[in-house]
Parts: C-alpha cells; structure tokens; sequence
C-alpha cells in the first residue's frame, strides 16, 4: 500500500492544473456492493457468502461528500419461492437497514435488484411477475422519498420489447403501491450501456411515468470491451466519447440520465479518461444528473475499482477526483474530510423533477479546521485526515486502519 503515494501526487498536481469548477451535479455517489455476492451459493449464508454494506464506509463517502449510494441485492434472497412469493424476513429487514442508514444520513439509497432480467438464471419473461416483485418492494419503501428504484441491474441478451415491457411492469407497480414521489431509475438492454444506448434501447423512450420521476440509468466502462473488467483505458478520451451518442439521444428525446456504474484503474490515462467523461457530463448537465463509482463495499479486497474506504485502491486514487463532482462542491479537490450541521444541509438535495440539472446550492463541504462528524473517520493507518471528533464524540479504534467518531 506503499506504492499509492506515487500516483496520489501524481493525480493531485495534474487535479490542480485543471480549472476548477463548481459542480453541477443533482447526484454523486458510489454503489455499495456486498449483498449481491455469491452468487454461486443461494441464498449463501451472511457473513459468509455476502455482506451488508457497512455504515462506517458509507459515512467516510458521504461525508467525502456523495448524496447517493447504490445497494445491490439479489432477488432470489429477497424473494426465495418465486416473483409472486413473499419476502425473506431477514434480508428484507436488512436491505431495509442499509436503505435507512443512507437515507437517514441524508443521502439517496438506489435499490438495485442485482439480476440482470433474470431470476435462478432464467430470464424473467413475466411483466406480471415481475410487477408482483416490485410491489413487494415497493411497498417497503412509500414513505421514504430518498429511496430510489432502479428496475433492474444490466439487462442484456433479452428481447428488446420484453426490455420496454418490463420496466413498464416495474414503473406501474411501483406507483400503484403509493410510492409516487420516489425517482425511478430505469436500465436498458445490452447491460444498460450508455456508448450503445442510442442504437440499442431507443424504444425506451416510451416508458410512461405518472409521476413524471423517471430517470434513465445507464452505465458505462472504458476498457477496450466496455466490460470494466481491466484497469487499462482506450485512450485518454475515451469517456467523453463513449457517452456523447447517448447524450444526444437523450436531448433529443427530452430525457434525463445518471451515469448507475462507472470506472476506470489507477493510473494517468484512465484518470484522464474518467475526468473527461465527467466533465462532458457537467456541461451536458441538461441531461445528465450524475454518477455513482462502481463500486465499494467492504469486500473488495485490493480489486482494481474499489472505492472501499481507506485502503480500497480507488479510494486511494480516485477519491480526491470525484469529490470535485459532489453535489455542492466548488469544483476545488480536498482530502479534509469534515464537518457538522451545515454540510448536512448543503447535500440533502431535494429537488424536483423540473428543476434537477440545475446547479445546486454551491456550499463548502469541508473546511481546513475541520473536526470530524459523528460517525466519521478520525484515525487509522495512513489516515491524514483530522483526528478530533466534534464535541460529544469520541476517536474509537474500530481496526487498525479504521478510527471512528462514536
Ligand atoms: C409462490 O410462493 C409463495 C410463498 O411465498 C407460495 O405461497 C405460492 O404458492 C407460490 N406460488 C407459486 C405459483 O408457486
Ligand atoms: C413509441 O411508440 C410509438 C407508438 O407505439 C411508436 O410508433 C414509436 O416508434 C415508439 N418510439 C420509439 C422510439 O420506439
Ligand atoms: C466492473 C464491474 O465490476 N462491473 C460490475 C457492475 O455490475 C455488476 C456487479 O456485480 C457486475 O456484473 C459488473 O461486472
């Protein structure tokens, strides 16, 4: 973990050199990865086969400044019998505790089903099944306006109609159990691509919302395949690129879009990459209402895109980067994570669908005299960051390279 300090200069003298700018951004955050594991073994065992998110990780984010976590689950865990059968109490009430830690921070908490269109590997063909399934979920979560639902994790090899009719199913049913002021977020075929998306998914326009909250989630890797399965980038340009076609069709077809999954490895073209893609973004802020990193989550290991705090190898790379494009941010890169009361404020967004791609309040998320919040990081191995709580709070050894304010 030595070895990261290098790139950490490298990616802080050429952050500097950029114009700053103040982010535009409705949505910047992170999936949260861990529920969704082994999916070899159904319905596996917690702890051993998958893992909640935990709130520490989630807290050092969004205190890094992200207002938006994605949870990825399975539906065979969360509906074991079939699409029409009840929840599994457990992992119900604990996709429900991780949504509730997110939202109660003040963020958004994106309910990913984690299946790619399909359930025990077949793919899902019944619109009413599959409404059936949002239903149970849905109604969950009515009262909970920052919780969003996204239909559906990649899609891909299915019927382009099936793709359409699908999230219709969702979109109806999840408004008709009363949760009607939620956004939905919903993915496209061909694993929900933004640089395929024009060519792929144009029916997609007409997916009807009664509550007009439909956001569009695409995703988008810049490996040579698009499969974000290498740490090595096209070209220092190939983010930009890979999303102007989408960006296009989304203007022309007056609709909105965040970006569900993005990535890039650690190193300078990738970095460059990465940068380009989210600044076409911001000035494209007409349509796009932001990102979320693929991915973190406590189990990552040293994988090449984990944003895991404080030794995923993204966090140690990427992190300065992306606070640039959080909600709020002045556009200028801090490493000091901070504070009380009014960051809170500044990054609990809510905004309505007339008015998302408009610039959110531009407030300051962190200050050089920083005490750290409740609930955040103070200490660790290699930690830099501010080591005092604020007042009533106590820096307590969680591990060896985790401190938290409890
Ligand atoms: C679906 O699962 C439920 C249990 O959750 C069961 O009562 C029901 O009979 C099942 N339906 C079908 C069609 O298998
Ligand atoms: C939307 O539906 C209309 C009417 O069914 C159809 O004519 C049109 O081609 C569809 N739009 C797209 C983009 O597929
Ligand atoms: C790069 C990466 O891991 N992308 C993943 C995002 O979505 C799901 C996560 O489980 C994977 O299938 C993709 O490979």
């Amino acid at each position: 973990m030595k070895l990261f300090l290098l790139p950490l200069l490298l990616s802080q003298a050429w952050a500097l050199s950029r114009a700053k700018r103040s982010s535009s951004f409705l949505w910047f955050g992170s999936n949260e990865s861990g529920a969704e594991f082994g999916q070899t073994n159904i319905p596996g065992v917690l702890g051993t086969d998958y893992i909640w998110p935990d709130t520490a990780g989630i807290t050092t984010l969004y205190n890094a400044g992200m207002n938006i976590f994605r949870v990825p689950f399975l539906m065979e865990r969360l509906v074991p019998t079939n699409l029409t059968g009840a929840a599994d109490a457990t992992y119900m009430a604990d996709l429900k505790a991780t949504v509730e830690t997110i939202t109660d921070l003040g963020a958004y908490a994106v309910v990913d089903p984690h299946n790619f269109g399909r359930y025990y590997g077949n793919i899902i063909t019944s619109t009413s099944d599959f409404a059936a399934f949002w239903t149970t979920v849905a109604s969950e979560f009515t009262t909970n306006d920052r919780v969003i639902f996204d239909t559906n994790n990649e899609y891909h090899d299915m019927t382009q109609s099936l793709v359409l009719s699908l999230n219709q199913a969702a979109i109806t049913a999840i408004r008709a159990t009363g949760a009607t002021t939620q956004y939905i977020f919903a993915e496209g075929n061909s694993y929900s691509g933004a640089w395929t998306w024009s060519t792929t998914n144009t029916d997609l326009a007409n997916l009807t919302d009664p509550s007009n909250k439909l956001i569009y989630e695409m995703h988008q890797y810049l490996d040579s395949d698009g499969s974000g399965t290498s740490s090595t980038c096209v070209s220092s340009t190939i983010g930009a690129e890979r999303i102007s076609t989408a960006t296009t069709w989304l203007r022309e077809n007056g609709k909105l879009a965040v970006l569900g999954e993005f990535a890039g490895g650690a190193n300078d073209v990738c970095q460059e990459a990465v940068t380009g893609m989210l600044d076409a973004m911001e000035d494209s802020s007409d349509v796009w209402l932001g990102g979320m990193w693929w991915s973190a989550g406590p189990w990552w290991g040293d994988y090449i895109f984990s944003l895991e705090p404080t030794d995923g190898t993204a966090y140690d790379y990427y992190l300065e980067l992306l606070e640039e494009y959080t909600p709020g941010s002045s556009g200028a890169s801090t490493s000091a994570v901070s504070a009380t009361g009014t960051a809170s404020a500044s990054k609990t967004t809510s905004t309505t669908i007339s008015t998302v791609g408009v610039s959110t309040t531009a407030t300051a998320t962190a200050t050089s005299t920083a005490v750290a919040a409740p609930y955040a990081q103070c200490g660790g191995e290699g930690w830099t960051g501010v080591t005092t709580c604020v007042s009533g709070y106590t820096c307590t050894e969680m591990n060896e390279w985790y401190w938290q304010c409890t």
